[in-house]
């Protein structure tokens, strides 16, 4: 007999008590920072795989350092649909970015468990560990891992401490012979769907709780390092200078102006560390990263092009060396477009009245990796000024709840469409 599925209330303040527990996890005291493979990640990885054993999943750490939680379905070798997101965070980052979106995919299985349905297919729930790749020089790497398009070369990645990206696995109790097993099988997965704030301003400013997501920008970061000459701040003249840190500033506003210059596209520096920096040294080097992005791969082309000439531009008239080194770069990922309205399907199902705006990502999104092997969609929900990757990114209880009873009634839609 089936009972009725939580409301709206009740899943959101479930999702809560949730995050509540999950975001104990942290490197940083009084801060969220979960970095991938770090001691925090560890243990809310193992917070997760208890919670996603409670909700009736079965459930494990895989080789990569990401959680897999799996529910059986009605109707045996049925490909699965996959919920998923990231619970590693940006330093000193906000308690819903990945997070919600790990919690959101257990409570939907929680509540159809309970409620007595039996979907016709498995439901898998992922918790990945790199999306937001800060620690080390990757991209989606634990996502990549089950689209088989793993890198490598990932394995030697260093972090700011020296210690490589296989080193650290090992010390968290993965394993980097096992990833490539990790790869899922062609046919494997029916769909994979996310739910995540937007990170943008754009519901809020409609007044409306969910979004469907229809593209996600193209986007590319490299490292940069700027070598000059150190000298004494005191006595070398100006003109005799090459300064890597004024250089590699110079570099920093020609970025701005490169990426103001293109409809809706974005580009930011936000690490520069100048070398040896100290007061009364002009910097003899400086590294730097960049992450620039644009909805079309032919506007993050011509920005690259340009970025390239005024740097160089920019080193050859002060005298200094240059060095670029692209270490990740996503073309622009469009959502699929019967997803997107059984989303909007599943919106209408939850009897709320919400409108199935669409819109797209400016953000990137594990959805990214897994839209190489499956059918991907998200539903964004709204967050407060849009304000993300900051402690002060926040969301309503009750919007939480909203975005999972309609993650629950997209489930739904999909298994009617199957009847
Ligand atoms: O940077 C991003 O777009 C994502 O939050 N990792
Ligand atoms: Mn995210
Ligand atoms: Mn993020």
């Amino acid at each position: 007999m089936t009972q009725t599925l939580p409301s709206a209330a009740v899943l959101g303040a479930r999702a809560f008590a949730a995050l509540a527990g999950l975001n104990r996890f942290s490197d940083e005291p009084g801060k969220l920072t979960r970095l991938y493979l770090s001691p925090a990640h560890r243990q809310a990885a193992e917070w997760v795989k208890g919670a996603m054993e409670v909700a009736g999943l079965t459930a494990f750490i895989d080789a990569a350092g990401s959680v897999q939680g799996r529910r059986e379905g009605a109707v045996p070798g049925a490909a699965a649909v996959m919920i998923g997101s990231h619970i590693d965070t940006v330093k000193d980052g906000g308690r819903f970015d990945g997070n919600l979106g790990v919690v959101a995919g257990i409570l939907a299985v929680q509540a159809l468990r309970d409620a007595g349905v039996a979907l016709p297919f498995p439901v898998e729930v992922v918790a990945f560990g790199d999306e937001e790749n800060v620690r080390f020089p990757t991209h989606l790497s634990t996502s990549e891992a089950l689209a088989g398009h793993y890198d490598p070369a990932w394995l030697n990645a260093k972090d700011e401490d020296g210690e490589t990206l296989s080193q650290a696995l090992r010390a968290f109790g993965g394993d980097p012979d096992g990833i490539p097993a990790l790869a899922r099988a062609p046919g494997s997965l029916r769909a994979y769907l996310e739910l995540h704030i937007e990170q943008g301003p754009v519901l809020e400013a409609q007044n409306e709780a969910v979004g469907i997501v229809t593209a996600i920008n193209a986007q590319s970061r490299a490292r940069l390092r700027v070598t000059g000459e150190a000298g004494h701040a005191g006595t070398v003249p100006m003109a005799l200078r090459k300064d890597a840190l004024s250089a590699a500033a110079e570099m920093v506003l020609a970025l701005e102006a490169i990426a103001a210059a293109h409809d809706n596209a974005v580009g930011t520096v936000g690490v520069l560390r100048p070398e040896p920096g100290a007061t009364n040294v002009v910097p003899g080097a400086a590294e730097f990263t960049v992450d620039f992005r644009a909805p079309l791969d032919e506007t993050l082309a011509a920005m690259e092009t340009e970025i390239r000439n005024r740097f160089a531009a920019i080193a050859s008239r002060r005298g200094v060396g240059l060095e670029i080194v692209p270490y990740a770069r996503a073309a622009a990922v469009p959502m699929d477009p019967a997803l997107q309205d059984a989303l909007a399907a599943g919106i209408a199902r939850s009897g709320s009245n919400l409108s199935a705006r669409r819109l797209p990502s400016g953000a990137g999104h594990d959805a990214m990796a897994m839209a190489a092997i499956a059918p991907a969609a998200m539903l964004f929900v709204r967050n407060e000024k849009g304000i993300s990757h900051s402690p002060l990114e926040k969301m309503t209880e009750a919007d939480a709840g909203l975005a999972i009873r309609v993650l629950i009634e997209t489930l739904l839609e999909l298994a009617a469409q199957l009847r």
